[in-house]
Order: C-alpha cells, then sequence, then structure tokens
C-alpha cells in the first residue's frame, strides 16, 4: 500500500484503507456487542423477553450513521477514480495490441516492443486495441485496469512515478493460455528512454519479428515443446500427418504448406490438434512476410 509506484496509488489505496477500516471497526465492534448482549442477556440473568417499541433515537442514529459512512466511502472512491477518466491530451501516445495470448505495444515512431517502456514522470497515454476477444490490461502496482474491447479503442493513462519493472496481466478470461497472458511496464531515466525509443534495430530475424508481432509464439513453441499448436522446431522439410476433409494423409512441411496452414489453417489439421483454434492471417500477414517466417523456420533444426 502508498507505494506511489503511479499517480493512482494513493487515490486508490485511501478509499481501500477507508472500506478496510470501516469493516475492520464493525467486525470488531458488532462482534463484541453481540458477545457482550450474550452474557447479558443470558436467560439466567433476563428470564423474560421484552420488545423495544418505536426508539425514534435509535432509528435516527443508525439511518445517519450508515449514510454518512457511504458518502464518505463514495466520496473517497470518486476522488480516487476521476482522474483516471481526465485522459490529457498531452503524454506519451502508445498503442496496446491484446490478441490471444499476448501483448504489443506500439510507439508513436512505429517502434513495437512486448513490454511497455516508459520514462519516469511522464504522463502515458494507450489506445487499448484488441485483436480477437475481450481482453483487460491490468497493472495492479499502479492500480489501473480497463478492458480491451474488439471493434472499440477504450483508453487508459497513468505516469510512472518510480523506477522499476511492473506486472501487466490480463484480467478477463481469454482462452486456454490467458494465465500466461504476461508483460512488464518497465519505467527508465527520461534520457534511457529517449534512446531506447529512438533505437529501432532488432537483432530478431525478419521471420522471428512476424512470428512474434503476430503473437505467433503463444501457440507454437520453439523449443520443442507443445502449448496449443505444434512446435517449429524441426519442422522444415519433415513429414506430418495432417486431416485434409476428413482424410488423413502425410505431407511435407514446405513453402506451400506453411503458406496454406497460415492463410487458410482449417485446411489441413496437424494430427493430434485441434481444428478452429488458429485464426485465418490471410489479411494480416504478407506473402513477403510470410517467406522471412519460412527463412527463419529453416534455421530451427
Ligand atoms: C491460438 C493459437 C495459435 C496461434 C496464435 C497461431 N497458431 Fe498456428 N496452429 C495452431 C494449432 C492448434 C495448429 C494445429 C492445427 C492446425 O493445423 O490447424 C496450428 C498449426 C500451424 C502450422 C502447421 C504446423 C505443423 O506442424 O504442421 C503452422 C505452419 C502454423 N500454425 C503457423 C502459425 C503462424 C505463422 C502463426 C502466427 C502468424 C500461428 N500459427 C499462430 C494454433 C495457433
Ligand atoms: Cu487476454
Amino acid at each position: 500500500m502508498f507505494s506511489d509506484a503511479s499517480n493512482f496509488v494513493q487515490g486508490v489505496d485511501t478509499s481501500f484503507a477507508i472500506i478496510l477500516g470501516a469493516s475492520l471497526f464493525f467486525l470488531v465492534g458488532i462482534t463484541a456487542v453481540m458477545v457482550y448482549f450474550v452474557v447479558r442477556y443470558h436467560k439466567s440473568r433476563h428470564p423474560e423477553a421484552k420488545d423495544v417499541h418505536e426508539s425514534r433515537r435509535l432509528e435516527i442514529t443508525w439511518t445517519v450513521i450508515p449514510t454518512i459512512l457511504v458518502l464518505v466511502m463514495f466520496y473517497f472512491g470518486w476522488t480516487g477514480y476521476k482522474p483516471m477518466r481526465s485522459i490529457p491530451d498531452e503524454g506519451i501516445k502508445v498503442k496496446a495490441y491484446a490478441q490471444m495470448w499476448s501483448w504489443q505495444f506500439e510507439y508513436e515512431n512505429g517502434k513495437t516492443s512486448d513490454s511497455l517502456v516508459v520514462p519516469i514522470d511522464k504522463a502515458v497515454v494507450l489506445d487499448l486495441i484488441s485483436r480477437d476477444v475481450v481482453h483487460s490490461l491490468y497493472i495492479p502496482a499502479f492500480r489501473i485496469k480497463e478492458d480491451v474491447v474488439p471493434g472499440r479503442t477504450n483508453k487508459m493513462w497513468f505516469i510512472g512515478q518510480k523506477e522499476g519493472d511492473y506486472d501487466i496481466f490480463c484480467a478477463e478470461y481469454c482462452g486456454d493460455r490467458h494465465s500466461y497472458m504476461l508483460s512488464k511496464v518497465v519505467v527508465v531515466p527520461e534520457d534511457k528512454y529517449t534512446t531506447w525509443f529512438n533505437n529501432k534495430t532488432t537483432t530478431d530475424h525478419p521471420g522471428l519479428a512476424v512470428l512474434k508481432k503476430n503473437a505467433c509464439l503463444s501457440c507454437h513453441s520453439l523449443d520443442g515443446t507443445r502449448i496449443v499448436g505444434p512446435s517449429f522446431k524441426g519442422i522444415w522439410g519433415h513429414e506430418v500427418e495432417v486431416i485434409t476433409n476428413g482424410e488423413e494423409r502425410s505431407v511435407t512441411v514446405n513453402e506451400d504448406y506453411i503458406l496454406r496452414s497460415v492463410y487458410d489453417p482449417n485446411a489441413d489439421v496437424v494430427k493430434g490438434f485441434n481444428q478452429g483454434q488458429m485464426i485465418s492471417y490471410k489479411n494480416i500477414i504478407s506473402e513477403d512476410e510470410i517467406k522471412d517466417i519460412i527463412e527463419y523456420l529453416k534455421t530451427l533444426k
């Protein structure tokens, strides 16, 4: 609590502390009164039951006090929440793409990254875009969470106030590997951010970059482990058993097969895997990019 990692921590934690405090007070208070009554009005001390009729003072007390209490909670909840919805015009704009099951961040100069790198003490405004189903971007340390809904662009903003790495989770169940949909916000000093921002060279193979950008690796591993789909390790040139129109057959993994697998994944379904989990990337990945992917797959012996 009160870590100050973002500009929203104080507002949220204050209302949390007030609600928790009130709850504790009543938990202890009500339990104590209950125990006292049990003893005080035990049959041996209080043999005749007696009704209490119409106590105006009591009625007013238990109406006014809870009303004030709830209004206090509302006030702190409101003042903590309102700044989250007042999105500044100025600030670093980043597009946050969610897809099953990874995050991708795209900066104004076109740079993309799988973690959200931001400078300290600067407002960052995120456009939340889903490439498939409903996700939710959640940064617990910053006390913010917002749904990422296909077909609309929600917004979220924050100021990172302390250097460090903070977890990003998906907080809306989105399928098999939802719980692995993780990333980080990395808050760095401004000069380090500028260097990072302007450095667009990537050491990745162009084919690997395409796989990362399209989140292929959340279903296909590079090291032979089975995730949702078959691993890419060693597939190039190998024979694979597939089901085509209900018939089992054996095909060699070559250019045509890869192209077909990416554009029409349900045409040949690899035996032992489910059809319908991989979407068609027909209008998402160009044939040139598929060539890059193929060149990369050739290197995965
Ligand atoms: C949501 C999970 C998922 C994602 C994301 C995904 N795939 Fe797949 N993929 C599968 C599954 C499941 C299969 C096996 C069933 C089938 O053949 O349709 C498969 C099969 C394949 C195959 C055939 C593999 C083999 O061993 O014969 C290729 C090639 C492939 N995918 C490429 C890609 C590429 C490239 C991307 C990214 C653009 C991608 N996949 C994204 C789930 C996924
Ligand atoms: Cu998700």
